[in-house]
């Protein structure tokens, strides 16, 4: 599909826009990075009500090659959702996390969407959280607005002390390190402006669980239009893939590094695949509760 002009504009420069009109005219994908949620995965979509659903002009499950029966259980949640279009995507190698949101950002890019909202498959963050900010509309001027787990209105449930402390510790030192008040270094529900991500300014960055992260610190760096809003997040059946001293370790380092060279630290190829393609295959598509299985790229090779 063609890219569309440049997001926005059409919906400036019609005369006494109303608002119901300049929401009918973005088209928001939602992308679910996926792995190993067949159980949390049929409750993360359940939470897309009615009105919910006619929001977003799309939905995407990225699937990067769980060993369970996720695949089906997103395609069982999908169907479900009769108000909203949605495809399960298979990574067609393991990409990892970062490698995913490479996946649905070209995916978004190619497929002529305004803004990307991330939500991871696990059922830790509640898309409902978004809504009062999709109600507000200021997202619009904004290149990204990030979920925060650690800022005053968030609620946590089942999060460990210890790992809400060293999140906190954290979020100072790379508060100190890039100078600008970090309250998250990457949460499960974020969202993204297409027009930010077309430079593809991300591609170079880790595969990784710390992709976040230097989203973040290039999204400082860049001087990117952005905010931190509050959620709530649970911790109940899911499994962390995060080791927990070795990640901290590895955290620790990034800060470091960036504070010695930003420049140096963003130039640097961080991906596990560098100058290869990020490709995926849409294994289902499913609309108004009816599913196709044909299978297809999930977006041309650039
Ligand atoms: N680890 C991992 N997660 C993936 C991958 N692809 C998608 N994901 C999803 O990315 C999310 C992040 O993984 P988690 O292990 O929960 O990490 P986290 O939420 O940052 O940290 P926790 O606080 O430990 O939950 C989950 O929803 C996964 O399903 C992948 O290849 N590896
Ligand atoms: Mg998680």
């Amino acid at each position: 599909m063609a890219r569309r002009g440049p997001p926005g504009s059409s919906r400036v420069a019609a005369p006494h826009p109303s608002k119901e009109i300049l929401v009918a005219a973005e088209r928001m994908l939602v992308f679910i990075p996926m792995y190993n949620c067949e159980r949390q995965i049929p409750r993360v979509l359940a939470r897309f009500g009615e009105a919910l659903q006619r929001r977003f002009a799309e939905i995407i499950v990225v699937d990067n090659g769980s060993r369970d029966n996720g695949v089906e259980a997103a395609v069982t949640g999908l169907s479900k959702l009769v108000h909203l279009p949605g495809k399960v995507l298979v990574n067609d190698d393991n990409y990892n996390l970062g490698g995913s949101h490479k996946v649905a950002f070209e995916y978004a890019l190619a497929h002529g969407f305004d803004q990307v909202v991330v939500l991871h498959g696990d059922d830790q963050a509640d898309i409902n959280d978004l809504v009062p900010h999709l109600d507000e509309g200021a997202y619009r001027a904004q290149d990204s607005l990030l979920g925060s787990r650690f800022m005053r209105g968030s609620r946590l449930q089942g999060y460990s002390h210890v790992r809400t402390l060293g999140n906190h510790v954290f979020n100072l030192l790379f508060s100190a390190a890039a100078r600008h008040r970090v309250h998250d270094l990457g949460s499960g529900l974020n969202l993204y402006s297409a027009r930010y991500l077309e430079p593809r300014f991300y591609l170079g960055f880790p595969d990784s669980l710390t992709f976040n992260i230097h989203m973040l610190l290039a999204g400082i760096h860049r001087r990117s239009r952005f905010g931190f809003f509050p959620l709530s997040w649970r911790e109940e059946d899911q499994v962390s893939n995060v080791r927990m001293v070795r990640q901290s370790l590895q955290t620790g380092r990034i800060a470091l590094e960036f504070a010695r060279s930003p420049e140096a630290f963003l130039a640097k190829d961080w991906s596990s695949r560098p100058g290869r393609p990020y490709t995926s295959t849409v294994v289902a598509q499913v609309s108004g509760g009816h599913v196709d299985r044909t299978r297809a790229p999930a977006f041309p090779s650039r």
